[in-house]
Order: C-alpha cells, then sequence, then structure tokens
C-alpha cells in the first residue's frame, strides 16, 4: 500500500469518480476530438513524406484517450504541459489546427511563428506551456508552474507530462522531490507507452512499477489509469485533480499506452513485432469509445461516416490553408528570444 506521508492510504484518497458518468455529449466531444488528433497525424505523415515538414516528428496515434480523457477532467484555467509527442494535447486544449499545420510547416503563422516546429506546439493562453524536446527538461517547470499556482493562492493544478523512458532523467527526481516537499498541486502523469526510442521499459527501468518509484521516495502517491480507455483516463483525473485542490499536494498516474506509430517518423521499429503491435490496435481508444457510444444508442455507422468525413475536411482545408501561408521573414529572426517578448503574453 502506497502512503502519502501522513499515513493515510491513497486509496483511499484516490479514487476514481465511478459516480461521474460522462454525459453523452461530453463523450461525443471526445470522440471527435479523438478522430481529429489521428486525422491531424496521419496528414502530418503524409506532409513529412511530402518534405513539408522539418525536423522531427512524433506522432500520437494510439494514445489519443490520454490526452483527450485528462484534458477534459481539469479547467481552462489549471496548466497543461508535455513533452515533444505534443500534437494530441495541443488539439485537446483546444488549439485550431491551422496555426499548428503552420508551425509543422515553418510558417510565419504557426503557433510559435513556425520556430519551433512539432516538438514546441504552444498557447500561453489557453496555459498550454508547451512541447519540451529534451527528454524530462520540463518536468522541472511543471514543479515551477505548481510552486507559482502555490505561492499566488490561486486554485490551480498542474497537469505534467512526460514518457517512461523520461523518468530515468536526474531533472525528473529533482522537480518530484520539490514537488513531495512543498506539497504542489501538480498531477505528474506517465504516458507509459512502454518503449522509450527504441528501448523497453524492462531494459531501462529497475523498478517496473513506475507508482513505487514516487511514492517512498517523494511521498507523492500513485495510481495505475488504463490509458486506451477515454472514460476511464477522465475518472481518473478528476479524482487525481480534487486530490490535488484539497490541499494534498502531488498525485503520480502511470497510465498504460501504446503508439502504433514508430518512435518519430525516421523509425524501422526493429525493436517489436507487428503481431504485438496488432494486439494493441485490438484495444484501440477511438474503437473502444465507439464501441461504447454505439452499444448506447448513442452513434450509429451513418454518423461515424458523417464525422469522419467532417473533420478529414476540416484538416485537409487547415492543411492547404497553412501550406500556402507564408515563411517568416528573415528579420524575425532576432524576436520571440527572450521571456514577456512572445506575442502579447505577459506572465
Ligand atoms: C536529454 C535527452 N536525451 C536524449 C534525447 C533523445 N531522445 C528523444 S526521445 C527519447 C526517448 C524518450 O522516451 P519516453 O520518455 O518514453 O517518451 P516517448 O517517446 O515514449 O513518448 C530520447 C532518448 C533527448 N531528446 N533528450
Ligand atoms: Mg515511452
Amino acid at each position: 500500500m502506497t502512503l502519502n506521508g501522513k499515513g493515510v492510504s491513497v486509496t483511499t484518497l484516490v479514487e476514481p469518480q465511478q459516480k461521474i458518468d460522462p454525459s453523452p455529449s461530453q463523450m461525443m466531444d471526445w470522440y471527435r476530438q479523438m478522430v481529429l488528433i489521428r486525422a491531424f497525424e496521419m496528414r502530418c505523415a503524409q506532409s513529412y513524406q511530402q518534405q513539408k515538414i522539418g525536423g522531427f516528428c512524433h506522432l500520437y496515434v494510439g494514445q489519443e484517450a490520454v490526452a483527450v480523457g485528462s484534458i477534459a477532467a481539469v479547467r481552462p484555467t489549471d496548466y497543461v504541459i508535455t513533452a515533444y509527442r505534443d500534437h494530441g494535447h495541443a488539439i485537446a486544449r483546444g488549439m485550431d489546427i491551422h496555426p499548428l499545420f503552420a508551425e509543422l510547416y515553418g510558417k510565419k503563422t504557426g503557433c510559435s511563428h513556425g520556430k519551433g516546429g512539432s516538438m514546441h506546439f504552444f498557447d500561453a493562453k489557453k496555459n498550454f506551456f508547451g512541447g519540451h524536446a529534451i527528454v524530462g527538461a520540463h518536468i522541472p517547470l511543471a514543479t515551477g508552474l505548481g510552486w507559482a499556482a502555490k505561492y499566488r493562492k490561486e486554485d490551480r493544478v498542474v497537469l505534467c507530462y512526460f514518457g517512461d523512458g523520461a523518468m530515468n532523467q536526474g531533472s525528473f527526481h529533482e522537480a518530484l522531490n520539490l514537488a513531495g516537499l512543498f506539497k504542489l498541486p501538480i498531477i505528474f502523469m506517465v504516458e507509459n507507452n512502454g518503449y522509450g526510442m527504441g528501448t523497453h521499459l524492462h531494459r531501462a527501468s529497475a523498478v517496473t512499477d513506475l507508482k513505487l518509484r514516487t511514492g517512498d521516495a517523494y511521498g507523492i502517491p500513485g495510481k495505475d489509469v488504463d490509458g486506451m480507455d477515454c472514460v476511464a483516463m477522465y475518472r481518473m483525473t478528476m479524482a487525481a485533480a480534487e486530490y490535488c485542490r484539497k490541499g494534498n499536494g502531488s498525485i503520480f498516474l502511470d497510465v498504460k499506452t501504446y503508439r502504433y506509430r514508430g518512435h518519430s517518423m525516421s523509425d524501422p521499429q526493429k525493436y517489436r513485432t507487428k503481431e504485438e503491435v496488432a494486439q494493441y490496435q485490438e484495444h484501440d481508444p477511438i474503437g473502444r469509445l465507439e464501441k461504447q457510444l454505439k452499444d448506447s444508442h448513442i452513434l450509429d455507422d451513418k454518423k461515424v461516416t458523417q464525422i469522419s468525413d467532417e473533420i478529414h475536411a476540416q484538416v485537409e482545408a487547415a492543411h492547404e490553408k497553412a501550406d500556402a501561408d507564408a515563411y517568416p521573414d528573415t528579420s524575425d529572426v532576432w524576436s520571440d528570444i527572450y521571456a514577456n517578448t512572445f506575442g502579447d503574453y505577459k506572465a
């Protein structure tokens, strides 16, 4: 049993809110969001092959339920921060897909003015603090956001996503120690897709039950969640956010998920079998929610086709618009370098 440092069983403090049943319209909204994220990324894969995207591009295909279910459970005023596999989080946070395509294509109209690319989506007005390329480097920033919220006595929580590979970085441990010490309102969420690039978790981590690494070490209790189930993600994140808002400190969620595509666009995937990928695809988060909605007579085949057509048209229109946009001016290389010069954002 993991304790929260006060000798209180976390099991009694953090339970998924079984009573919180999402409404049909909420579930339909999540379904649309997941279909949008996947369609967006399929277009990204195509654009990458057409050499419209420079630099790295890490797709989120298979992991959509994690961002969609968890972001739905927090408030727009809460902070969200993630690593480089950030397309799904940005879309789930409500960012428009045109500035995202424009960012990927290096255009001036991109959300980071075309200077960040795939790994640096950002929208401070939506309290979405990136998009960070260096493994584990944003986790101390999440601790800083949590500290700011507590210091200013604001009723905010931080939702911080990172990969299983990032948990072996020193920055992870430094950040969690301070978050545990100061009881900061942070949900540390590992998107445990089993791999850091081509290395399986079992070959990289001495302890593979990841919550054991935060509970006793930093007084940050943990729970496991099925990351292929959008509703489970929603319920567990609601419970976790409530735990943080009550002043209990931080919480850790070990989210079991899987990426269907390679680590990045240039990964031959020799470290896993096609059968392994197919096994996870049987639990596809979109298919799963679609079935739940159909079983409840909220969705039918006709509506599925209609949604798919609408979303694919939306994606094509945004891509075409971004493709036609202008590149930044040469003089723009000198802007957005120091704090408080990015757009009209003021801390
Ligand atoms: C400090 C640092 N070391 C190495 C890399 C190269 N690198 C990029 S992604 C990655 C694997 C990270 O895996 P994980 O945290 O599990 O995230 P996932 O890709 O599975 O989402 C590595 C080693 C990097 N970007 N930063
Ligand atoms: Mg991983």
